[in-house]
């Protein structure tokens, strides 16, 4: 088995996709903080390797790969005991990968929207914003009405990817089990996995760290 190490930092919604997958795979490999406040991420010999400069980057030994999603297909694809967590079955691939392009494009995004006021130093969220928050918190819900999860009845990576931003957004809206029962009920299986503190739930800290000092309104 090649050497493994993944640059990333633990604030990343995708860089803790990818934890979860290394983790669930039960692989051994190194952890390289790539600092994004400090522009870490945008030094020669960062760009070297992403020249698209984010986080996170696996290095197989010397192949680097970009892209959670990528990256997260890759290692279930040649390290995977079987392929449970990304199937081969080309229909039940469809719709892992279906969750997972939703993912790219609208929970990334809708979480992104709640944050970057933050970071912007402002103290103000629209609305809109949160309202957003609920479609996607009431869409998931329809995705988990029957299955246990996102993309059947099996863990796959199209979890690690939405259970990575999610609880990054329930930081700022917390999911009501009295409206989007089976959502709250998958959270709980999700934290009830035996790696699920150390890929994703204790990383947590500081993104929450940070959320918590800031006193924004919705406007
Ligand atoms: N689709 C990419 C998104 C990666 C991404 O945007 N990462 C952010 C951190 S969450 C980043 O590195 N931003 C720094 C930059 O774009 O310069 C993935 O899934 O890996």
């Amino acid at each position: 088995m090649g050497k493994l190490t993944l640059y990333g930092i633990d604030a990343s919604p995708p860089v803790r996709s990818v934890l979860l997958t290394l983790n669930a795979l039960g692989l051994e490999f190194d952890y390289k903080v790539v600092n994004l406040m400090t522009g870490e991420h945008l030094r020669p010999e960062y760009l070297k390797i992403n020249p698209l400069h984010t986080v996170p980057t696996l290095e197989d030994d010397g192949f680097y790969i970009n892209d959670s999603n990528a990256i997260n297909a890759y290692l279930v694809s040649k390290y995977g005991k079987d392929d449970s967590l990304y199937p081969k079955d080309l229909q039940k691939r469809a719709i892992v990968d279906q969750r997972m392009h939703y993912n790219s494009s609208v929970v990334s995004s809708t979480g992104r929207a709640l944050s970057i006021p933050l970071r912007a130093g402002k103290s103000e969220i629209p609305r809109a914003s949160f309202d957003a928050l609920e479609q996607v918190y009431k869409t998931l819900d329809l995705f988990l009405e029957s299955n246990d999860f996102l993309a059947g009845n099996n863990l796959t990576i199209a979890d690690f990817h939405i259970t990575a931003v999610l609880t990054t957004t329930m930081l700022f809206l917390d999911v009501d089990a009295t409206k989007y029962p089976k959502l709250a009920g998958w959270v709980q299986r999700i934290k009830e996995l035996p790696y699920y503190d150390e890929a994703n739930g204790s990383r947590l800290s500081q993104v929450a760290a940070f959320i918590n000092s800031k006193k924004y309104t919705i406007v």
